[in-house]
This record gives structure tokens, C-alpha cells and sequence, in this order.
């Protein structure tokens, strides 16, 4: 059994203790802790007072019911609360995966959704502690992201205490020259020029002196501080480990060490403090208090308040359905358009985005059918006006990647700024938008830290392209698509991925779709590829108004943003709801139509205008708008008016061994087989091809119009 074992460091304990309490009499609320494997168990027993008979029975291997598919021992969070000298306080321990660091933005995330929920503009009532091992504190670029965010408007928390257990190995490797090329392990937080406290482990008041020195620094200059611990690993990585092996010379010392309990034993004997006696009978207390399976916490709450943490049982047991009522009165829409299209007087607004505000005037009037810019802002609008709150983040997300967005506007004379949904009414909630540092891995897990901890609004990150995306593959894989099977903990984040065939090479064309279909499973996210501004507008405002929380992974467009036959009437908003599936535009008549074409996404755009162009009145085009959880009934009920079919086609602009085709045929063709057996669906598409996409326009365009012919042909 793995336990990761804390020996040679212990001092984190009493050091952990002091930071709660401190951070206590300074009023903090809530405390989050991150950390790995490394003393983990130790930690959730000796300072968060989970019972060690839990522990102990886990230990066993025993299940309990209803946990999902499980997770080990040492990846387990927890929560308590515990009494300080400024009242009670609430820990938090945050669940994490084996990949190193990366818990790291998701606690800050998770710290920064505390603080906005409590208006702690300081970060003085919800503070951030996270553990670090030396080797990983060293090597994974996370750390640097999550420093780089440290102090910036839209991730900053007032603050972080990081701890590095700095045993100076990892698992075997030692040597400093294989390790890194920094001098010391804490280096990287030189960047943002954070105190760093190194401090001998084994000197335990030394420990304390730097301990009560960073809560105070962290308390006075809202900024990150770091406690290098430097100690060492008792034993092997694990206990199953023989050190010796790879780390002969050091475990050659290690071995003849005194415990840091025991010199400091003889410090307090030698002292006259205690006396040997007073010392083996406190050591057999706690053994036996273990042994009885006891809480050691002294501190702990046994009846903690509620009120210091948010209640998730709203959102708790919900099946998964796509029944949604989104739509919104027209009075509503036409009230909100107004203000989201009204700007300070003499704020002089650029001259296209100034077109983009009077367009929006117009389709607020119903003058203009409605483009995806609007229905994608008024969802916000409305999600707004119903009392939730709204975050986003990702680059560039105030005007938007593709310039459709335009959230954030600027005065052209002072550079001053006008964001219209926040100035919706005086008693409106949150909405936050901010354009994020140049990073996906540690952005995405700390939208997913905030999304786990804010039930109540949209939580979005959208990615500059969709591919950029997979910086961010850490997350998606130990975070997004399986925390709630591993963990039990709910998550509504949404990501938004523009993708779209458009010739600009093999990054900037495709989302990965691929990738997100795979991991989908046991109902763990909804992957939606939206294609009209109705269908975002529902969408957004669904993943809100349904009461389940589930990760959606939306594929956005770029060229659809302003695609003619891309838009909505006013109508859609105010009736109807999100559509897993949807007929076309411009219909055939049942009886006539002998083929028909599947699909989803843009290339719906591309076969509508041939088949318009070719008068086709054999072709029916069905878009599949939700691809996970694949809307089996709603297929059904679409199809079931095409009763003399004889070709079916799935047509997608992704090479074969990318995009939907691998991952939903089997539900394709599962509902063609209901339909007829003898129907045997085909593939339009790109051919299997290593990268996303080819580099060369014309070649991009010959492709597109063979498997738009092919669609039609085969
Ligand atoms: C991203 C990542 N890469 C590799 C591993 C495998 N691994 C687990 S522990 C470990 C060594 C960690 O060393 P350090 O950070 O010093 O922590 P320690 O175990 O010494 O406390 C490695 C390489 C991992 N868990 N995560
Ligand atoms: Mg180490």
C-alpha cells in the first residue's frame, strides 16, 4: 500500500498548524490547500482531522457506495472546519491527480470563486496554501504559469503560501545537474520576486520563526511567499522503494539521523522543558488515540457551521437531460438590447466596432436577422438579468479571437473602457471578463478550480483557437472529463473552441474534436458544436438554467460568426429551446428525398449551398448539433418522416481519422438501423491524415469541394 510517507519532514505538520491559525487571527474564512502525494495522509489526519478510522477502512480497500469510479488514497480531498483564534475557519483540501503541479491553479481558482462570492476584494477572508515537492516545484512549467498569474487583475488571490517539501530528490533522481539549472529548487519564484524562507526542517522552532514570518508577509503585502523546507525522505519514494539503489551515498547518512521529534525531544529535555517521560507519554496519547480511531485534531469543529462554504445539494443528483426552457419574453430581450447597445456619452468608439454596436441596434429593432455576436452576448445578458453571476477569461476574449464579441469596449480618446453587462441594473450580479495571460494549461485549471466552486453562474474559457486547447490536455484528461466519476465533485465549466476548415493550415482549423468525443463517457460532459446564434444563445443559457452541472465543450466558429445564412430571427431567442439536432433550411419533401447527408458544424453551410445551387431535391441535410450525449431519440424522430431513403452519408470537413467519424458512427448508424436496417451509412470526408489539416490554400480548397461533391455522389 502506498503511502508516500512524510519521515524526514515533519515539520510540514506543526508548520501547517501555525499558517491555519495565523491566518485565522488575521480573519480568514476559509483556507484551500493544494498539495501532492507527499504527506498527504498525514496532513488530511493531523491538521484537516479526518478520522483515522476512515482512513484506516479506506486502507482496506472497502468501496463505498455511490463513489463513481474511485480514486487512491493519496489523491483524496477533504473539508473541515476548524476553530482558530479569530474563529471558526473552514479547510478545504482540494482533490488532485497524480500529475504534479497541476492542483496548483485549480486551488487558485478555487480561492479567487470564494473570494468574489464573499466580496473580498483583499483576499484577507479566503487564503491559498499549497504544498510543493522539490523536483516538481522545479521542473513543471505550471509553476511558472501560476506565479505569472499571481498578481494580475483576473487570477490574483492576494496572495499565495507555498510550501516546498524539499527532501532534495525526486523519486531517484537526485543529482542537481539532472534536476534543473537553477541553483536552488525554489528558484522560479524569484520571477515574481517572492520571499523565499529557507529553513532547516529538522530546527522546528526555525520553522515556526519563517512560518509566522510568510502568513505575516502575505497578510501585510497581499503577495506570494515561499517556505523552502529543506529536510529529507526517510525512506524510499514510497515505501515499497529501496533508496539505497540510486541514492547510496545519501541514504548512508539518512540512515544514522536522529527523527526531528526526537531531537527535538532532547532539545526540550535538555532545556528543562519536559521531561523524557512527559515526552513517550504524549507519543503513546496519540498512538493510542490512532489505534481508537480518534480524531487528533484539537482544533476541529465538531458541528461546523454551514454558512462558511456554499451548498452544492441544488445540484446534486439531477440525470442528465437536454430539456431546457431558455428561451426568454421579447420585452426582456428588446429591454436588455438597449442597454447592451447604449455608451457613455463622449466615449468615441472605433469606427467598425461602432458598426457592430448599430448593427446590434438593429437586430434588437428586428431589422437585421440576428448574427452569433448578439446571441452569444444576449445569452449573457439575460443569464445576467435572471441573477447569475457570469465569468470569462482566455486570450482575448474581450473583443474576441475573430471580432465578434466586442464585450469590452474602447474610448478611442483616453483608452478607457465601457463593458455594457455590467451596467445592465444596479443590482445585477457578477460579470467579469478578462483577457488572460498567454497560457492554456494553468488558465483552463484555474476556470475549472472557480467552475467547482461557483455553482450558481457560467463559468467560460475559450481558446484563442481550439487546438490550443490541448496546452491544456492535463486538465481536460484528470480534471474536466473525469472529476466527477474520480471524485464526486460537479463542474458546469464551459469551453468554448472555434474550429473550422478554412485553409489556414494545420493549427488554427481544428479543435481536436476528436480528442473530446473519446473521453466522453458515462454522461461526464456535453460535447455541442452549436451552428446557429439561437442555438449558442439556448445553449449558454441551458448549461446555467438546467440545475445539472456538467462540463460543456462547445466548437465555435470563425467564418460562420458572419456567414449570411448563419443567423437568427428574434423569434428563436424568444421561443423554442436548444436543438440536439436540426432539420434544414430550405426542406424537400419527405417523399422525394432518397439521400440523405449527416452532419455538424460548418460544412452544413458548404452542402446547403450545393444543394441549392444544384437543385438536389433528393438530399435532406440533418445537422447534429449535440454530439455527446449523442440525442438518439431525437435523430429518430427526425428521420422517421424519410421513409424512402436509400443513401445515407456522414460528411465532415476533418481528415477520416479525426472529427466525429470514429467516435459516433456506432451511434449513427444505431439509429439508421432503427430506422431501416438496410441502410448502411458512408463517410465524406477528408482522408486519414497525421496533421489537422494541409498548409496550402488551393490544396485546402480542392479537399473541401471533393467531399462536399462526395456527400452528394457516393
Ligand atoms: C507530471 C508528473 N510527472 C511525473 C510524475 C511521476 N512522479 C511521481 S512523484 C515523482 C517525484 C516527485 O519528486 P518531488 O517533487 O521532489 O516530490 P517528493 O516525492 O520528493 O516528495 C515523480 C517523477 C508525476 N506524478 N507527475
Ligand atoms: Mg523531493
Amino acid at each position: 500500500m502506498k503511502r508516500f510517507g512524510l519521515e524526514g519532514g515533519e515539520s510540514l505538520i506543526p508548520c501547517l498548524d501555525e499558517l491555519i491559525q495565523r491566518a485565522g487571527s488575521y480573519g480568514a474564512k476559509e483556507i484551500v490547500l493544494g498539495m501532492a502525494h507527499r504527506g498527504r495522509l498525514n496532513v488530511l489526519v493531523n491538521t484537516l482531522g479526518k478520522n483515522p478510522r476512515e482512513l484506516f477502512d479506506e486502507f482496506e480497500g472497502k468501496k463505498l457506495a455511490d463513489s463513481g469510479s474511485g480514486d487512491v488514497k493519496y489523491h483524496q480531498g477533504f473539508s473541515s472546519n476548524v476553530m482558530t483564534p479569530g474563529g471558526e475557519v473552514h479547510l478545504a483540501m482540494a482533490f488532485n491527480p497524480s500529475h504534479l503541479e497541476i492542483v496548483s491553479p485549480v486551488v487558485e481558482g478555487s480561492v479567487r470563486a470564494r473570494q468574489t462570492r464573499r466580496n473580498d476584494e483583499d483576499g484577507s477572508k479566503v487564503v491559498p496554501i499549497i504544498m510543493h515537492g522539490d523536483a516538481a516545484f522545479a521542473g513543471q512549467g505550471v509553476v511558472m504559469e501560476t506565479f505569472q498569474m499571481s498578481q494580475t487583475r483576473g487570477f490574483g488571490v492576494g496572495g499565495t503560501i507555498h510550501i516546498v517539501i524539499n527532501n532534495q530528490v525526486g523519486f531517484t533522481t537526485s543529482k542537481q545537474e539532472d534536476a534543473r539549472s537553477t541553483e536552488y529548487c525554489t528558484d522560479v519564484a524569484k520571477m515574481i520576486q517572492a520571499p523565499i524562507l529557507h529553513v532547516n526542517a529538522d530546527d522546528p522552532e526555525a520553522v515556526m520563526f519563517v512560518t509566522q514570518m510568510a502568513m505575516d508577509y502575505r497578510n501585510e503585502f497581499k503577495n506570494d511567499v515561499v517556505i523552502d523546507l529543506v529536510c529529507y525522505r526517510r525512506r524510499g519514494h514510497n515505501e515499497a522503494d529501496e533508496p539505497a539503489a540510486t541514492q547510496p551515498v545519501m541514504y548512508e547518512k539518512i540512515r544514522k539521523l536522529k527523527t526531528t521529534r526526537n531531537l527535538y525531544v532532547d532539545q526540550l529535555v535538555e532545556a528543562g522543558v519536559i521531561t523524557e517521560e512527559e515526552a513517550k507519554q504524549m507519543e503513546n496519547d496519540y498512538r493510542d488515540a490512532l489505534d481508537n480511531g480518534e480524531h487528533v485534531v484539537k482544533s476541529l469543529v465538531k458541528e461546523p457551521n454551514k454558512e462558511l462554504y456554499v451548498d452544492w445539494t441544488p445540484y446534486l443528483g439531477h440525470e442528465w437531460t437536454a430539456k431546457c426552457k431558455s428561451s426568454v419574453a421579447l420585452k426582456t430581450i428588446q429591454k436588455l438590447g438597449k442597454k447592451l447597445t447604449s455608451v457613455p456619452e463622449g466615449f468615441s468608439i472605433q469606427r467598425q466596432v461602432s458598426k457592430i454596436v448599430s448593427d446590434r441596434e438593429k437586430m434588437t429593432a428586428g431589422a437585421l436577422p440576428i448574427n452569433w455576436g448578439y446571441g452569444e452576448v444576449m445569452a449573457y445578458a439575460t443569464l445576467l438579468n435572471e441573477g447569475h453571476p457570469i465569468r470569462i477569461t482566455g486570450q482575448d476574449v474581450g473583443r474576441g479571437t475573430f471580432s465578434h464579441r466586442h464585450a469590452v469596449l474602447h474610448n478611442q480618446k483616453d483608452g478607457s473602457t465601457h463593458i455594457a453587462l455590467e451596467q445592465l441594473s444596479e443590482d445585477q450580479p457578477k460579470f467579469e471578463i478578462y483577457d488572460s495571460l498567454l497560457s492554456e494549461e494553468a488558465v483552463m485549471a484555474f476556470e475549472y478550480g472557480y467552475a467547482t466552486t461557483a455553482p450558481d453562474g457560467l463559468v467560460v474559457w475559450e481558446a484563442q483557437f481550439g487546438d490550443f486547447a490541448n496546452g491544456a490536455q492535463v486538465v481536460i484528461d484528470q480534471f474536466l472529463t473525469s472529476g466527477e466519476h474520480k471524485w464526486g465533485r460537479l463542474c458546469g465549466l464551459t469551453l468554448l473552441l472555434p474550429h473550422g476548415y478554412e485553409g489556414q493550415g494545420p493549427e488554427h482549423s481544428s479543435a481536436r474534436l476528436e480528442r473530446f468525443l473519446q473521453l466522453s463517457a458515462e454522461h461526464n460532459i456535453q460535447v455541442c458544436v452549436p451552428t446557429t446564434p439561437s442555438q449558442v444563445f439556448h445553449m449558454l443559457r441551458r448549461q446555467v438554467k438546467r440545475p445539472l452541472r456538467k462540463p460543456l465543450v462547445a466548437i465555435t466558429p470563425k467564418s460562420l460568426l458572419r456567414h449570411k445564412e448563419a443567423t437568427s430571427d428574434l423569434d428563436d431567442l424568444t421561443t423554442g429551446t436548444f436543438k440536439t439536432v436540426l432539420p434544414e433550411k430550405e426542406p424537400s419533401d419527405p417523399k422525394k428525398v432518397t439521400r440523405l447527408i449527416l452532419c455538424s458544424g460548418k460544412v452544413y453551410f458548404d452542402l446547403l449551398e450545393k444543394k441549392k445551387s444544384d437543385e438536389r431535391e433528393d438530399v435532406a441535410i440533418v445537422r447534429i448539433e449535440q454530439l455527446y450525449p449523442f440525442p438518439g431519440d431525437d435523430l429518430d424522430e427526425l428521420l422517421s418522416e424519410y421513409t424512402k431513403l436509400k443513401h445515407v452519408v456522414w460528411c465532415q470537413e476533418e481528415p477520416m481519422n479525426q472529427g466525429a467519424w470514429y467516435c459516433s458512427q456506432h451511434h449513427m448508424r444505431n439509429a439508421l438501423h432503427r430506422l431501416n436496417p438496410k441502410l448502411y451509412l458512408q463517410y465524406a470526408g477528408r482522408d486519414a491524415s497525421a496533421a489537422p489539416a494541409c498548409g496550402h490554400m488551393s490544396v485546402h480548397i480542392e479537399e473541401q469541394k471533393k467531399l462536399v461533391n462526395d456527400a452528394f455522389e457516393i
